[in-house]
């Protein structure tokens, strides 16, 4: 057989390069950069390309497996599987009611179109409670900080990269993570842009960062954000440099956001954040002064005790400096699907509508927090969580306390995980099935066009026909909704939703509705659609298909949008709620414990991925799970490069080996995630290094409250020397 070459793009992070994939005999041969992908244009990462490695890998789970008494698995036919599982769902449902079901969904769940709505089908369909996710170590924050800003869960302003002449970032380093909650491909020569055309690019980090060394740095201390945001407000209100002009015409509570920050000068809050007053005054000032400015943070800022109110804060700072909604400012892209339109009209996904059994959580976009499932399942009551399932996600390794969840999912009646690998967390469920690969499903990119600077889209059928028995999510979801009777999309329904035709099959009953035709008429009906002909140019599924490399549909994000994206009455940015003056009042550095001096941060590596590539060879070869530790401290703690260290903090406590360097600010200590396997990934395991979030806490206490973010980002820790 002759080798096939297949445009298709990478599903594993935000800025879905285009890759040229070689197929013969129906098995993958290579992976490489797409020449003709007109925005990543020949650049893929490491991890992009190693994918061939966990496409073919030979530890991936390809048929069904049920766990024995003896705790290993055995492969059971589909049919088997759902009709057992199908089976206990509906004693379990009998018992204590469809209250007692969740779901856990995590990250790569997001890069497929058909998976995210047959959750959310399900969920609307079965009437889940209990649904958890990436997102609440990730990014909910920022979606409640949109909430409270703009009335909208889902508008999120992104950095207009290509036009701003400053570009403030807080904890992010897109160099190695290639950027998130903004789509570019290329990133890196994005940011050099900037600073080519005599622009600024400030990077607000606890640790000089890949991207930090490439640009300025201003070494923070970590969770501390909150209060030079505050800081910078307050100098440019106080010597009156504030856009007054585009705060009349954009935004409602200035006076109180002057007035709650006031308290907050640079002298004030210095011994906080370990800025020098005077670097905070200038960059105040040269902020206000910049032309174009766009402000942008990301997990750094999203990780800590007040999550929500620093990513406020940020886009507050873009208003008051007059660079909300314009060029090169912080600007609001058109979504794919006008989910923050039908959302405006329907109410389907919300926040705080419903509040969680334990911990009094408001839900974000339909979830809870997912620092409270493992108490959610063994706290006895009603709407106990009883049945859970998981779908790309690895919670023992990502959310915080694995110890706790781990030994809660032993306690689940049944546990169902769909996934690659028996991975960390999935290794003790009831049940593994095998889920396709992103080559193996067709797919569009839909929540990620409104977050590019340069708007584009790409859709790709599938590569290779699934390998051994996988199959894709979303159909192992609607074999699960009809075990317990219900319907994920029923076409009538669906439809009327959408505005669109109104159909009903044939006898009644409402006709299943398949991702793709779903797919279609959403990209038909959404802001850059044809509206079934009635715009030229608009999108289409058939229209995508003549461009298999991907499209631009724009060569920029359209500004002056405010008044159209603002779902609050006035139409203003709402800047001072009631939440976040209430957040900035009650603002207080913990005390320092001598006990746990120092402070923990994340940071990601070029060639890993959360907690789940760590199985391909050629990116786990020659590589140690390392802490990154400042001379200083290492020295006071009696620890040189190299050594094995103890980690512990109030929670937990890990070892792993100890890297000396002094970027590192002093009191800081970085330890990457997703390290420690155990499961079914053999290199992954043999790799070693522990799982960090065994030192964070899922304390009630610790979880934040407006969004129900883990707090993984500056915990408080201790450092020993291992003995030899
Ligand atoms: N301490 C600390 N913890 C963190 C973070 C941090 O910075 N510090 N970051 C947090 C962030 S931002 C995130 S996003 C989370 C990630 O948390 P999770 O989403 O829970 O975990 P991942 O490590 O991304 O694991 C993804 C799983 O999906 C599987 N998988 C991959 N592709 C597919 C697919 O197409 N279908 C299916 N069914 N399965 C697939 C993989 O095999 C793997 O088991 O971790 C969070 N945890
Ligand atoms: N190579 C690679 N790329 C990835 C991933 C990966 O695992 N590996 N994961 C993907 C995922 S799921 C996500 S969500 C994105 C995340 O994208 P980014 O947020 O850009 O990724 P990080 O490298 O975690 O950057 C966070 C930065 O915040 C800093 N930081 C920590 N605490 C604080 C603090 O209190 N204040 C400030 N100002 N900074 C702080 C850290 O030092 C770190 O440099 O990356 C995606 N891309
Ligand atoms: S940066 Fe790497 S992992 Fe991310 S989409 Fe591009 S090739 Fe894939
Ligand atoms: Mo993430």
């Amino acid at each position: 057989m002759t080798a096939r070459e297949v445009p298709t793009y990478c599903r594993i992070c935000e800025p879905l390069c285009g890759l040229i994939a070689t197929v013969e005999d129906g098995r993958l041969v290579q992976l490489r950069p797409d020449r003709d992908h007109p925005l990543s244009r020949g650049f893929a990462c490491p991890k992009g390309i190693a994918f061939t490695e966990v496409q073919n890998d030979p530890d991936r789970v390809l048929h069904p497996l049920r766990r024995t008494a003896d705790g290993s698995f055995e492969r059971v036919s589909w049919e088997t599987a759902f009709e057992e599982i199908g089976a206990r769902l509906r004693g379990i449902i009998e018992a204590h009611g469809r209250e007692s079901l969740g779901w856990y969904f995590g990250n790569p769940s997001s890069f497929s179109y058909s998976h995210t709505l047959w959750i959310v089908g399900f969920q609307l369909a079965a009437g889940l409670r209990h649904v958890y996710s990436a997102g609440s170590q990730d990014v909910n924050n920022r979606f409640v900080a949109s909430h409270l800003l703009y009335g909208s869960l889902t508008t999120v302003p992104v950095p207009d990269l290509d036009r701003t002449d400053f570009l403030l970032m807080l904890g992010a380093n897109p160099i190695v993570s290639h950027g998130s909650v903004v789509s570019a491909p290329r990133i890196r020569d994005k940011l050099s842009g900037i600073t080519k055309r005599g622009g600024r690019v400030v990077v607000v980090d606890p640790r000089r960062t890949e991207t930090a060394r490439l640009f300025e740095h201003v070494g923070v201390r970590a969770d501390t954000d909150a209060w030079l945001l505050a800081a910078l407000l307050q100098v440019i209100f106080a010597e009156r440099l504030e856009d007054a002009a585009a705060l009349r015409d954009q935004a409602s509570g200035v006076a109180e956001l002057r007035a709650a920050v006031a308290g907050f000068t640079p002298e004030s809050t210095a011994p906080v954040t370990g800025i020098d007053p005077e670097v905070v005054r200038a960059l105040a000032r040269d902020l206000a002064a910049a032309p174009r400015a766009a402000i942008y943070g990301r997990t750094g800022t999203c990780l800590g005790r007040h999550g929500t109110l620093v990513a406020f804060l940020i886009d507050a700072l873009a208003a008051v400096t007059g660079n909300l909604d314009r060029p090169g400012g912080s600007v609001f892209g058109k979504e794919l699907v006008a989910v923050s339109e039908l959302n405006a009209r329907l109410g389907l996904v919300g926040y705080g509508q419903r509040r969680s059994r334990v911990g009094d959580f408001p839900e974000v976009l339909r979830t809870f927090p997912a620092a409270i499932m493992a108490k959610e399942i063994t706290t006895p009551g009603p709407g106990r969580l009883r049945a859970l399932f998981t779908s790309a996600g690895n919670p023992v390794q990502s959310v915080p306390g694995s110890d706790e969840l781990a030994a809660a999912l032993g306690q689940l009646d049944l546990f169902v995980s769909i996934d690659l690998y028996l991975n960390d967390s999935n290794r003790t469920a009831d049940y593994v099935l095998p889920a396709t690969t992103f080559l193996e499903r067709d797919d569009a990119p839909l929540p990620f066009t409104a977050l590019a600077p340069i708007p584009y889209t790409q859709y790709t059928e599938p590569v290779l026909a699934p390998y051994g028995e996988a199959r894709q999510e979303w159909e192992i979801i609607d074999e699960l909704a009809r075990q317990i009777g219900v319907q994920p999309f029923a076409f009538g329904a669906l439809s009327r939703m959408l505005g669109a035709v109104r159909r009903r099959a044939p006898g009644g009953r409402a006709a299943r509705m398949s991702p793709r035709v779903l797919l279609d008429l959403a990209l038909r009906t959404g802001p850059y659609g044809d509206r079934f002909g009635l715009r030229r140019n608009g999108i289409s599924l058939r229209m995508l298909r003549r461009h298999p490399h991907g499209l631009v549909l724009a060569d920029r994000i359209e500004t002056g949008v405010l008044r159209k994206v603002v779902r609050h009455k006035d139409r203003r940015v709402s800047l001072a709620p009631d939440e976040i003056t209430a957040e900035l009042r009650d603002l207080t550095a913990p005390a320092a414990d001598p006990a746990y001096p120092l402070r923990v941060i994340g940071m990601r590596e070029l060639k890993s991925h959360n907690s789940w590539m760590h199985n391909a060879d050629s990116l786990i070869a020659r590589r140690e799970h390392a802490a990154r530790i400042h001379p200083k401290d290492a020295a006071d703690a009696g620890i040189a490069d190299g050594d094995r260290c103890r980690v512990t903090s109030a929670h937990g406590s890990i070892e792993l080996t100890a890297r000396l360097t002094d970027d590192m600010t002093e009191g800081t200590v970085a330890i990457p995630h997703g390290w420690g396997h155990s499961g079914g990934w053999r290199r992954a395991t043999e790799a070693g290094g522990a799982n960090v979030n065994l030192l964070m806490s899922s304390d009630i206490a610790d979880v934040e409250r407006l969004a129900g973010m883990a707090h993984l980002n500056g915990v408080p820790i201790r450092l020993d020397p291992v003995p030899a």
